[in-house]
Order: structure tokens, then sequence, then C-alpha cells
């Protein structure tokens, strides 16, 4: 990690977050937007973010694979292309590509027409009553739970906010076109529903105990991200859109989710800025599940045609690089 001593260095000098590549031109971040929590956010605010998104559902497609595509769909299908074979989960690269990721789809929310920045959904913070929280509010937030209506498969239909009428195309990268599905865990042995005592304060701390990147990312990967999925989306029984890994993107709150799971990550990089910012270490996946090479900030975050690829040092920072925000 040398090159973090240099940009310690220079960083300290100017007190800025550094760059790691002295080669590429320095970006300058003065004002970062600020991303804010769901619950926090005014009405008029909320209601600009869901217009946007359901523009979003019904605006024409980049990648032009299908005919039926939306804008919507290519996120969904992206993200279950890089997943078979597995590039963005289940190792180092989790964090910087979700967080390459949300960024682009607040820019699709932004050629909508919305003026915010990406939101969060603090699961955390409502872990002792996930289905009380106000992202399903049928008029402020993405409608609840889904209901067994007989025209959706075995999967449960979201019949109330403003994506009820909204059917996602994929399933994995297959046209599988449904209503879109969400099926909460139930609530069991004194645990609330939609299994928030995995995502408790309690548990984020154990997380957040963490002090290598990778065994930060893999506690927050397989622990209380994972949990919300399976939690909203039935688990195992992958009834709900979010539940279903390569599915998961079809539902829109998946990029509050993954908005809060950046933020998380933020916030344990805040701990220790100077050592966390950069901090990036783990090994690529391999198909035949062996080790793979070490990871670097130099290696690529692909993003399928969906937007030009990235570079993981551009999001790491999310002051430098590509990035201008702040939680
Ligand atoms: C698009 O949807 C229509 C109506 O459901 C269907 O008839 C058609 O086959 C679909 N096209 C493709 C390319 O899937
Ligand atoms: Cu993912």
């Amino acid at each position: 990690m040398k090159f973090l001593q240099l940009a310690t260095l220079i960083g300290a000098a100017l007190a800025l977050p550094s760059d790691p590549d002295p080669l590429s031109p320095r970006q300058t971040c003065t004002s970062p937007k600020l991303r804010k929590s769901w619950s926090k956010a005014t009405s008029a605010e909320k209601t600009a973010y869901l217009h946007a998104a359901v523009c979003v559902t019904t605006k024409s497609s980049r990648l032009k694979n299908n005919a039926n595509a939306t804008l919507h769909d290519d996120f969904a299908y992206v993200h279950a292309l890089l997943s078979s074979p597995q590039k963005i989960h289940d190792f180092a690269g989790f964090l910087p590509w979700h967080r390459f990721f949300v960024q682009v789809y607040e820019k699709a929310l932004q050629e909508c027409g919305y003026p915010g920045t990406a939101m969060y959904w603090d699961w955390v913070a409502d872990s002792p009553a996930p289905s009380k929280a106000k992202v399903w509010d049928s008029v402020t937030g993405f409608g609840g739970n889904g209901v067994s209506t007989g025209d959706n498969g075995p999967r449960l239909r979201v019949i109330d906010g403003p994506f009820k009428d909204f059917r996602p195309l994929y399933w994995n990268t297959d046209v599988s076109p449904h209503w879109l599905s969400r099926d909460w865990l139930p609530a069991q042995n004194g645990e609330p529903e939609i299994s928030g005592a995995n995502y408790s304060p309690a548990r984020m701390a154990e997380v957040n105990a963490q002090t290598t990147f990778d065994g930060f990312r893999q506690a927050l990967e397989s622990g209380p991200h994972a949990a919300v999925h399976g939690g909203v989306g039935g688990g195992g029984r992958g009834l709900g859109d979010l539940g279903f890994q390569n599915a998961s993107p079809n539902d829109p709150l998946f990029f509050l989710h993954h908005t809060q799971v950046d933020r998380l990550w933020w916030l344990w990089q805040q701990q220790d800025p100077q050592t966390r910012t950069f901090a990036y270490n783990g090994f690529h996946n391999t198909q035949d599940g062996s080790q793979g090479p070490t990871v670097m900030l130099s290696d690529i975050l692909p993003m399928a045609g969906l937007a030009p690829d990235g570079i993981v040092k551009d999001y790491m920072d999310v002051k430098g690089g590509k990035l201008c925000y702040t939680y």
C-alpha cells in the first residue's frame, strides 16, 4: 500500500481526499450532494423521486436487446448478466460495483427530471418493526407486501403504490414478464416480520467491528444485506423479486436498499478515512470456486453497455474520482 502513504501526504497537504493515480486528472468535488433517508425526506421529495422511478420503468431501453424492454429492465438485465458467471457479488468488488450501479440509476432518475439524489432505506433504524417502515407507503412509498392474486405465477403481486401496474420483463436474463412481487418473511420466534433481527443495530455493530475491507464487505454482504433481500423477497421461496439475487433490481426498492449498503460502507470508511477510504483487498471469484487473483484498485467495474465501464479506484471515495456526494 505504498501509494497510500504518498497519497496520504498529498491529501493531507491539500486537505482533500487523495486520488490514488497521479496520472489521472484530479477531480474536484467542492459541493457534495447530500443523499437522504427516505424516512426523513419531505413528501414533495419522495413524490419527485417516485415520479422519476416510474418514468424509468416506461422509458425505452438503452441496451435494446428486447423490443419490450424498458430502461428499468436494463438494470435488472445487466445485474443478472454480470452475476452469471459471478463478477459483482461474493467478493471485494461487490461494494464498489453496487456503488457505481446506484450512481447509474441516480443519473437515470435525473434524466427523468428528478432534481434530487439517490435516497436510502435505513433498515437498521427500522429493524425493530420493518413492516411499519415508511418505504411501504402506498402514496409516498413503494407500496407494500405482495398478495396472492393468481395472475403472477407463484409470485405474490404488489397491488398498491406507484408500481402496482409495473411488469418487470426479466427473471434472471430470461424474458419472463410478471407483476412486481414481494413476499415478506413472516414474524417468527418473537422476531418482527421481514427478518428484522438480522439487521438490527447490534448485528450492524458486529459488522462494523471488522477492521479489513474484505472482512467488512463479507460480513455486510452475507449478513444484513442478504437478510433484507430475503426478508422482503421471501428468502429461499423466491416468490418476490428482491429475494432472488439475479432478479432483485426489478424492485425499484433495490436502489434504496443498495444506497443504504453504500452508506454503511461510507460510515465504515469514515471511522478511519486516512486508512479506509482506499482500503481494498481480497480475491476475485473463479467459476470453479477456487481463489482467483488478488483484487486491485485498477480493476474494471463492468456495466455491460448500460454505462461506460468504470475503475474501482474511482468509486472508493464518495468525494473523489467519479463521485461527489455525502450522507
Ligand atoms: C412483446 O410483448 C408482446 C405483448 O405481450 C408479445 O406479443 C411479443 O412477443 C413481445 N416481444 C418480444 C420480442 O418479446
Ligand atoms: Cu447485486
